[in-house]
């Protein structure tokens, strides 16, 4: 079959992807499949991508795992929201691996215990430590956003869009000591096509029953 699939529900960082091909407004189709057993883990999903992750994308045949590698690619595979130099792709490359390497799980584990869990099953340690972690590369993030409205200049890209992503759930959190990631997080947010793949999220979301929710849970505590 040809065209775009993006492979995973919208509640997972498959939103990730979502988000970025709102944004380029190219066609594609959404296969929201679950985690675990039933979906990633089953055989023919396994036969996709061995790894039983989402997201996961098929491209014309080509097969992407990474979440961020998927939305550098349909960026710069599109000619859209992709810096135009090697320098500014080089940012983008830095912005996107600190994302996941500095604040992707630290954020998880926050919205787990502050948001997500049943709230008898939240746990205020895990909650506490998440914040502590995060605490200083959002201060770098935040300082990075003092000097310019968006990672790389004047132009919202595909670093904010990473950035911002990975981060999303934040929006939730006390972001007072860092007013400008505060600020730049809700302009990256309010985008149409952030707020037409957050709905997809929300929804997906919504419908999650809890036992999902604790499988997650116990996944990201590894
Ligand atoms: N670094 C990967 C992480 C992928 C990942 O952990 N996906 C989660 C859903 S958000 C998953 O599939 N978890 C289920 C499992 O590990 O069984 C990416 O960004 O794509």
């Amino acid at each position: 079959m040809s065209g775009l699939r993006i492979y995973g529900i919208a509640r997972t960082r498959a939103y990730r992807a979502l988000w970025m091909a709102m944004e380029l407004g190219i066609d594609y189709e959404h296969l929201p499949i679950e985690i675990g057993d039933a979906g990633a883990r089953s055989p023919e999903f396994l036969a996709i991508n061995p790894n039983g992750r989402l997201p996961v994308i098929v491209d014309d045949g080509f097969v992407l795992f990474e979440s961020l590698a998927i939305t550098l690619y349909l960026a710069k595979k599109h000619g859209k929201l992709y810096p135009a130099t090697l320098e500014g792709e080089a940012k983008a490359w830095q912005w996107s691996f600190w994302a996941i390497a500095e604040v992707d799980r630290g954020v998880n584990i926050w919205s787990l215990h502050a948001v997500r869990l049943p709230l008898e099953e939240r746990n205020a340690a895990l909650r506490e430590e998440a914040l502590k972690i995060i605490a200083a590369p959002f201060q770098v993030l935040d300082a990075a956003l003092a000097k310019t409205p968006y990672l790389l200049g004047d132009e919202f890209t595909v670093a904010d869009l990473n950035v911002a992503a990975v981060i999303s759930r934040a929006i939730d959190m006390d972001l007072s000591a860092t007013p400008h990631l505060k600020a730049w997080l809700t302009r990256c947010l309010d985008r149409p096509a952030a707020r037409k793949a957050l709905a997809l999220k929300t929804k997906a979301e919504n419908a999650t029953p809890p036992e999902v929710t604790r499988r997650i849970a116990r996944i990201n505590r590894l």
